[in-house]
């Protein structure tokens, strides 16, 4: 059939595009909200010592739901601690707190309306199944754009895929109320609302509670989802463990969110009907929790006045201390880490996200000339998009002008000589590569962009596969990241192994994960090793397991970047 494509994807980009930029306004404020009650969380759960809260949650845990789990909760806690990860802990319970809240907040009274009025019941229930079963990773795109990167966007898109069980949940224990009850109510001449507050909110409480327990354990398990857009805590541990393939701290960061499932589970599950009710009176042990949250904000509150600010009106405040960087495997973080403190940046954070974050954040700054600092690299599109500088790093933090290595795994000389020829002889120039880069970021499809820069290029092309032998279709499994330098130059070499009859596979994962998938002869190639500092610690520690076919591309460049119309020059003008 000849039916064109219908631009849905476009549509979609150009109402984003829009509500952006419409509503700028009114995402900075919730923005600006939700990161002030985040941080009011997280100073009152971290006002004193760890073993304050893990007492609290012990004995908390302990009166919820009988000793045998407070002792589970007292070792889990100090298990946690001892291994390093409170910070993180507590961060992502601040996040799946505040998310737990907001679902709470607007998700039961949305479960009420629906209880109440068929049709809005009618148009929840279809939303609802789209909240629920779109992927959860497709929400964080939008939030990046309305809500930049970092916890925000992370816990937006954990409400929005938490919501629906409380929703329903609230909408079903209402409807279950007996008729009989609601009959008698309106028997003796009650209200709307004295029916809702006297008979069915409290008889559908088991169910909703039932809802509101789910919907926590939903937004707990987008923890590790949400630090693809630079939310902290545990999820940025997993996900920093993956990238590096660390098993140890991969296990150790997964278990401490295990544990703390148990802990918000089994609290919320039985916060209702707590094991010791006959022993303490409900009421005094929330009176006491109320009490510390506000002692603890208080506490918090002095100390804050006291301690030492940040503050100033130099670059720092403007950018709020932030470099926005890419994913946490990536060579530039650990060069960013390190120029942290060649020049004493203490002040100073790097944010971790994904490459695709950090170019969003760049774009939305600049559109409105505002100030920001990111992890950059050339060769790169956002050189020719925006007018951007490269701040001077006298101390060499990011290294010096770079090549990017071809790697195979042993034995492919054998098994396709052909293939090998070409990945071998494959080499090209920053410009070109920009070339393919600027076309798959104006929305080229990166296969035609290879394809378009193939057919302009057949001299260059034709140096490569000299001498090769073509291929009978044998398959070649190329791994790459999701660096917009390297999405070119893999799509560029897999299209030239195809046209030489070659079967390519690409697969895109992590910076560790390659390394080691070429090392362990999982896959057959990559075009993606910067060398000798960027990736100088995975190529170590592989080096003895995988070839190296030399440089493809001389010329790379790593460094800080910020728009021109800043007026730092240099990283030491960060100070
Ligand atoms: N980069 C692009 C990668 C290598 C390619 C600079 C983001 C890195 O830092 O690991």
């Amino acid at each position: 059939m000849n039916v064109p494509k219908i631009p849905l994807g476009d549509w979609v980009d150009v109402l984003v595009q829009w509500i952006t930029v419409a509503f700028a306004g009114f995402f900075t404020l919730i923005t600006t909200m939700i990161e002030s009650l985040l941080n009011i969380i997280v100073d009152v759960l971290s006002a004193g010592p760890p073993i304050i809260l893990i007492i609290i949650l012990t004995l908390l845990v302990t009166y919820t739901s009988r000793w045998p789990l407070g002792i589970f909760t007292l070792f889990s806690l100090l298990l946690i601690d001892n291994l390093g990860y409170w910070d993180s802990s507590i961060q992502t319970i601040a996040i799946v707190l505040l998310s737990g809240l907001l679902t709470i907040i607007i998700g039961i009274p949305v479960g009420i309306w629906c209880a109440q009025r068929k049709t809005v019941h009618r148009i929840v229930t279809p939303i609802l199944d789209f909240m629920q079963t779109m992927p959860a990773f497709v929400y964080l795109i939008p939030s990046i754009l309305f809500f930049g990167i970092g916890m925000v966007p992370g816990i937006i898109a954990s409400f929005i895929f938490a919501i629906a069980p409380t929703i329903r949940m609230t909408n079903l224990g209402i409807k279950e109320v007996p008729k009989d009850l609601i009959e008698a109510a309106d028997a003796f001449g009650s209200s709307t609302s004295q029916k809702l507050f006297k008979v069915q909110l409290p008889i559908a409480t088991p169910t909703i509670m039932a809802g509101v327990n789910q919907s926590i354990m939903l937004a707990l398990s987008m923890v590790v989802t949400a630090s693809l857009v630079g939310a902290p805590g545990l999820g940025a541990d997993v996900y920093r463990a993956v990238s590096q393939i660390d098993v140890g701290k991969g296990f150790e960061a997964g278990l401490s969110i295990v544990f703390i499932a148990v802990i918000l589970d089994r609290i919320s599950q039985n916060l209702r009907k707590p094991a010791y009710e006959n022993v303490i009176k409900k009421k005094i042990v929330f009176s006491i929790l109320v009490v510390l949250v506000i002692l603890a904000a208080i506490v918090t509150g002095v100390t804050k006045e006291t301690a030492t600010k940040k503050g100033g009106n130099g670059i720092g405040a403007q950018t709020d201390y932030q470099i926005i960087g890419i994913e946490p495997g990536a060579g530039i973080m650990a060069q960013a880490d390190r120029a942290l403190k060649d020049y004493q940046l203490d002040n100073w954070q790097l944010q971790e996200g994904s490459s695709a974050a950090m170019t969003a954040e760049l774009k939305k700054a600049y559109n409105q000339k505002k100030p920001i600092i990111v992890t950059g690299w050339a060769p790169h599109w956002m050189f020719s998009t925006y007018e951007l500088k490269f701040l001077k790093d006298p101390k060499k933090s990011f290294g010096a002008v770079e090549d990017i290595h071809t790697i195979v795994r042993k034995g492919l000389k054998q098994d396709a000589p052909g293939a090998y020829t070409i990945l071998d002889q494959f080499s090209w120039k920053p410009g070109d590569m920009e070339k393919v880069m600027v076309d798959i970021k104006d929305g080229r499809d990166p296969a035609e962009a290879a394809k378009k820069w193939i057919n302009a290029n057949g001299d260059k092309v034709g140096n490569w596969t000299k001498g090769a032998k073509a291929g009978n279709g044998e398959t070649i499994n190329l791994v790459y990241v999701a660096w917009d330098t390297e999405i070119a130059s893999t799509n560029v070499i897999a299209k030239v192994l195809e046209q030489n009859g070659f079967n390519v596979k690409l697969s895109q994962v992590e910076v560790g994960p390659m390394f080691a998938g070429v090392a362990n002869g999982s896959v057959d190639g990559m075009v993606a090793a910067w060398l000798p500092s960027t990736h100088r610690e995975y190529y170590k520690q592989y080096k003895n397991d995988f070839i190296d076919l030399g440089t493809n591309l001389h010329g790379t460049k790593n460094g800080l970047v910020v728009p021109k119309y800043m007026d730092i020059n240099s990283i030491e003008d960060l100070k």
